[in-house]
C-alpha cells in the first residue's frame, strides 16, 4: 500500500515524525501522565524511583514511534538484512543512552528540573540488564548501538534470561553468589509481542515416510515450548533509525498440553507447565569453559529455532522464491553458541520447505558467517552425540550427512590422511564422542573471523590450520571495537564536552576518526589543564564511591591503576596482586628518607569469578586479605591502597573506566582473542600497562609503544618459556609467594593451591618470568606519573588514537566485507 506510490509514502513518513513534542512542557506532561497512568501513582506524590519508571516510559514512547518508522521502512525498502545471532548481551542501563541517541537528554534534564527532579539521580534509579558474562556480551551491545547509527538493517536475537549474570556479594573476602532476578521491578524498555510468538520442538523419534513417491524423514516430536518475542529498540546517535533486539522467553505451549490434561492430573498438569519457563530463566555463569548441560542446549535451540523461524517468515511475506535467500538475508553467528542454526536452517529448507538437500546446502553456505571469540581448543564448545540425538534427533541426523558429504569431499582434496580427517571431522571420536560445534561453523560459513589481527593469524597458524589450508580465503580479521557513544558520551560526560570544545565539533561521536585531531594539541598546556581537570573530578566521582563501598578513603593525587575484568588465570590478576605486596614490602623496607620519592597509588580490582572456579576465588579471598593487611597500615598510608570494588558490571565500569590513570591488560601473551575493556580505557585517556596480547599489538601501531607500558613474554616466546619451567623464577617473586606461604596476610593453607599455581612447578601463566618485566613497567608507569604534563600529553594521545577502535569501524567492516548489506536511513534529520 505504502509502496506503490513513493510521493505519497514519503509524505506519510516526514507527517509522522514526531508526534511526540520534546520541549519542556510536554516533556513534563508526558512524564506526570506515565506517573499516573502508567505507573498509577498520584502525580502530586511519588519518588525517585517512580519518577524514573515514569520518565523511563516517556523515552520508551519515543523509541517505539522511531522503531515503527524504522521497520516500515525497511519493509517498504525490502533491503538485504542482517541478523546477529548471541547467546549473550550485557546492555547495562538504556535510559541515559537512548535519550543521548535520541539527542533530548537537556531537554529532559530541564523538564526534570522543572519537575524538581535531578536526570542524574534518576538514572542511577535503573538496575542493569546483565544478560552476558563478559567481555564477549558487551562487544555484541556496543555492536548493535553502531548497527543502529550506521543505519544498518539489523536485527538482533537473543535469549529473554529472567535471571541474568549473578550478583556478586562479599563476606569475609569470599566471593558469594546471589541471584539477580532485573525483571523484578518489571521493564519498561521491552515490549512483549504476544502474536510473535512459535513452537519450539524438542525429543521424539524420526520416522521415514513417503512424500508423493520420495523419501522424506519426518520428525514427531516428543515436547513443545512456545517462544514469545520481547522486543528491545536500539537508538541510532543522529538518526531516526532504531533497530530491535528481539529475546526469546518460554512460555507453555497449549498444543502439546492438552493431552495431560485429558488425564485427570490437573494439578500436575498445571505443574508441568510451569517447566517451559525454565528454558529461558537463567544465564550460564561460566565464562568459556563448556559443560555438555542438557538445558544449555535447550536453551541453544530454543533460541536459534524461534529466530530462524521468524527470519524465514519475514522473508516469505516479501518473497516466494528461496533463491532470493542469500540475496536478502545474513546470519552472523556470534561465537559457537548459535550454530545449530546451521543444522535447523538445513532442516527447514529440506524437511518443510522441500527444496532438496544440494540446494538447501547451497543456500546455507551463502548466508552463514562466523566470528570465534576463544584462542585455544578448550574454548570450543563439543556437544556429546547421545546428548544431542536424544533431545533433537532430526538435527543429528542432518549434521551426519553434512559431515558426510564434507569428509567425501575432503577426501578428494586432501587424500586419505586419516589423522588430517579425524582432526577435520565435524564429529570428534573418543571417549564420549561428540559434535564438534567450530567445524560445522566453519564448514557451513563463507566467512570465518578472528577479534584482532593476532588472534586472526593464530586461527589460521594453530587452531584452525587445517581448514585455513582448505579454504583460506573464508578467513578474515574483524578487530573488536566498543562504541564511544556509552563509553564517552554517556559515562565521561566532561570529556566529551572538553573534547567537542577543542575539535570545535560534536560530529566525532558518530564519525569518531576525528579524534586524531586532537593530536594536534596534545602538547598545548591550556588543553593539558583543562584535561587534568577533567580527570580530577572523575577520580573524586570513583573516591566517593570507593569510600562507600569499602570505607576506604583514598587520595586523589595518587595515581589510580585499575584492573576490572573477570577473574581468570590467564587474566594475571594475581600477577597485579603480586606485584602489589612486592610495592608494600619495599615501602616497608624503605629508609622513612626515601619514602617521599614513591608515587602514591590506589590499586583497584573488580571482577566476577566463575561460581565453580576456585582458583579464580581465592585469587578474589587474597586480593581481599592483602588490602586489609596494606590499607590498615598506616606506616604507609597514602603511599599504596588496595581497594576491591564488588560487582562489577556495566555501570560500575561507567565510573570506574573515567576515573582510571593507569590500567591493566596483562593476559599471558596468546590468550586474550581481543580484549575489550582496554579500549574503553584508551578512549578515556588512561594509560595502560599491558602486554603483547590480543588488540593490544594493534593498540601499539595506532598510539606508539612510547604511549603506554608493555612488558613482559611475546606470543612466539611462551611455549619456550613453558618448557623451561620454574628455574625463571626470579627472587623478588619468590619472595613475595612466600609471604603469602607463611601466612603473612591469614589464610595460610586457604591459598596453599594458588601459591602452587606459580611456584608449583609449573607456572603454567608465566608469572615468574614475566615479574620483573612487570615490575620494570610499574616503575615506568610511576616515573611518568611524576610528571604531570609528560603524563597528560600520553594521556591525550591515547584518547586521540582510539579512533580505530570503535565498534563504527567494525560493524562497517563487517558490513561491507562479510554481510554485504548498506545503510538504509530513515529520511529525516535525525
Ligand atoms: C572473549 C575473549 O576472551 C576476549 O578476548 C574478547 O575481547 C571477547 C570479545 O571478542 O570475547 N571470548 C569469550 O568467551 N569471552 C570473551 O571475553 N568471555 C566472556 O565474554 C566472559
Amino acid at each position: 500500500s505504502l509502496g506503490s506510490d513513493s510521493a505519497k509514502a514519503e509524505r506519510m513518513f516526514r507527517l509522522m515524525d514526531g508526534f511526540l513534542k520534546n520541549d519542556s512542557i510536554s516533556l513534563q506532561q508526558d512524564i506526570l501522565r506515565h506517573v499516573e497512568y502508567t505507573v498509577a501513582r498520584s502525580r502530586f506524590n511519588f519518588d525517585d524511583f517512580e519518577a524514573y519508571q515514569a520518565l523511563a516510559h516517556s523515552v520508551r514512547d519515543r523509541l517505539i514511534e522511531r522503531s515503527h518508522d524504522t521497520q516500515l521502512y525497511f519493509k517498504r525498502k525490502d533491503p538485504k538484512r542482517v541478523y546477529f545471532l548471541s547467546f549473550e548481551y550485557l546492555m547495562g542501563r538504556s535510559l541515559s543512552n537512548s535519550v543521548i541517541n535520541l539527542g533530548i537528554r537537556d531537554q529532559y534534564a530541564d523538564a526534570l528540573s522543572q519537575l524538581g527532579f535531578e536526570f542524574e539521580v534518576l538514572a542511577e534509579q535503573e538496575g542493569d540488564a546483565a544478560l552476558g558474562n563478559g567481555g564477549l556480551a558487551r562487544l555484541s551491545a556496543c555492536q548493535m548501538d553502531s548497527m543502529a547509527t550506521l543505519d544498518y538493517p539489523a536485527w538482533g536475537y537473543g535469549l529473554r534470561y529472567e535471571y541474568g549474570l549473578f550478583r556478586q556479594v562479599i563476606l569475609d573476602g569470599f566471593q558469594h553468589e546471589q541471584p539477580d532476578f532485573w525483571l523484578n521491578f518489571g521493564n519498561p524498555w521491552e515490549t512483549e509481542r504476544v502474536h510473535v510468538t512459535y513452537p519450539v520442538k524438542f525429543y521424539g523419534v524420526v520416522e521415514e515416510e513417503n512424500l508423493n513417491g520420495e523419501k522424506c524423514n519426518v520428525w514427531i516430536p516428543g515436547e513443545v515450548v512456545e517462544a514469545v518475542a520481547y522486543d528491545n529498540p536500539i537508538p541510532g546517535y543522529g538518526t531516526r533509525n532504531t533497530i530491535t533486539l528481539r529475546l526469546w522467553a518460554g512460555k507453555p505451549s497449549d498444543q502439546h498440553d492438552m493431552e495431560a490434561y485429558n488425564t485427570g492430573d490437573y494439578i500436575n498438569a498445571v505443574v508441568c507447565r510451569q517447566k517451559a519457563e525454565n528454558i529461558s530463566s537463567v544465564l550460564y555463569p561460566d565464562d568459556r569453559s563448556f559443560q555438555g548441560k542438557e538445558l544449555r542446549l535447550k536453551q541453544q535451540y530454543f533460541f536459534v529455532s524461534a529466530s530462524i523461524q521468524d527470519i524465514i517468515r519475514r522473508f516469505k511475506e516479501a518473497h516466494s522464491n528461496f533463491d532470493e535467500f542469500p540475496e536478502k538475508v545474513a546470519l552472523q553467528l556470534n561465537d559457537t553458541h548459535p550454530s545449530l542454526a546451521i543444522a535447523e536452517v538445513m532442516r527447514v529448507l529440506v524437511d518443510k520447505e522441500h527444496l532438496g538437500w544440494n540446494k538447501a546446502w547451497d543456500i546455507a553456505c551463502k548466508i552463514f558467517s562466523f566470528t570465534i571469540h576463544a584462542v585455544i581448543a578448550e574454548g570450543l564448545e563439543k556437544i556429546p552425540v547421545d546428548l544431542l540425538g536424544s533431545l533433537l534427533p532430526r538435527h543429528l541426523q542432518i549434521i551426519y550427512e553434512i559431515n558426510f558429504t564434507f569428509v567425501e569431499e575432503l577426501k578428494k582434496r586432501i587424500g586419505l590422511d586419516y589423522n588430517r580427517l579425524s582432526r577435520m571431522s565435524i564429529i570428534e571420536e573418543g571417549a564420549v564422542k561428540s559434535i564438534r560445534m567450530a567445524n560445522l561453523a566453519i564448514v557451513c560459513s563463507h566467512t570465518v573471523n578472528g577479534v584482532s589481527k593476532v588472534h586472526s593469524e593464530l586461527l589460521k597458524a594453530k587452531l584452525f590450520k587445517d581448514f585455513y589450508e582448505l579454504w583460506p580465503q573464508k578467513f578474515q580479521c574483524k578487530t573488536n571495537g566498543v562504541t564511544q557513544r556509552r563509553w564517552i558520551v554517556v559515562s565521561n560526560p566532561s570529556l566529551c564536552a572538553l573534547i567537542s570544545k577543542w575539535l570545535g565539533t560534536e560530529a566525532w561521536i558518530r564519525d569518531v576518526d576525528l579524534l586524531t585531531g586532537l593530536r594536534a594539541y596534545a602538547a598545548d598546556p591550556d588543553l593539558q589543564q583543562e584535561w587534568m581537570m577533567v580527570k580530577k573530578v572523575n577520580k573524586m566521582r570513583l573516591a566517593e564511591y570507593i569510600e562507600a563501598m569499602s570505607g576506604v578513603k583514598v587520595s586523589l593525587d595518587a595515581m589510580f591503576d585499575v584492573q576490572t575484568k573477570r577473574i581468570h588465570e590467564y587474566k594475571r590478576q594475581l600477577l597485579n596482586i603480586l606485584g602489589i605486596i612486592h610495592r608494600y614490602d619495599c615501602i616497608k623496607n624503605m629508609e622513612k628518607s626515601q619514602r617521599s620519592k614513591v608515587v602514591p597509588r590506589v590499586c583497584i580490582i573488580g571482577g566476577k569469578a566463575a561460581p565453580g572456579y576456585e582458583i579464580a576465588k581465592k585469587i578474589i579471598k587474597l586480593c581481599h586479605a592483602v588490602a586489609e593487611k596494606i590499607n590498615n597500615d598506616t606506616d604507609v598510608g597514602d603511599l599504596l591502597k588496595l581497594v576491591f570494588i564488588p560487582d562489577y558490571n556495566v555501570s560500575v565500569a561507567e565510573l570506574v573506566i573515567p576515573g582510571a590513570d593507569l590500567s591493566q591488560h596483562i593476559s599471558t601473551a596468546g590468550h586474550e582473542a581481543s580484549g575489550t575493556g582496554s579500549m574503553k580505557f584508551l578512549m578515556n585517556g588512561c594509560l595502560l600497562l599491558a602486554t603483547e596480547d590480543g588488540s593490544t599489538v594493534e593498540i601499539v601501531e595506532e598510539i606508539g609503544a612510547d604511549n603506554l607500558f608493555l612488558f613482559g613474554a611475546k606470543i612466539h616466546e611462551v611455549p619456550k618459556l613453558r618448557e623451561e619451567g620454574s628455574p625463571k623464577m626470579p627472587l623478588q617473586c619468590a619472595r613475595v609467594i612466600r609471604m603469602v606461604r607463611d601466612g603473612y596476610f591469614g589464610f595460610k593453607d586457604y591459598f596453599e593451591s594458588l601459591c602452587d599455581t606459580v611456584d608449583g612447578g609449573k607456572d603454567f601463566y608465566l608469572l615468574g618470568s614475566d615479574f620483573e618485566s612487570y615490575l620494570e613497567a610499574q616503575a615506568a608507569a610511576d616515573k611518568a606519573f611524576a610528571d604531570p604534563n609528560k603524563w597528560t600529553q600520553m594521556s591525550i594521545l591515547s584518547a586521540a588514537g582510539s579512533g580505530r577502535f570503535s565498534s563504527d569501524r567494525t560493524i562497517r567492516d563487517y558490513a561491507e566485507k562479510t554481510w554485504g548489506i548498506e545503510p538504509c536511513r530513515f529520511p529525516s534529520d535525525g
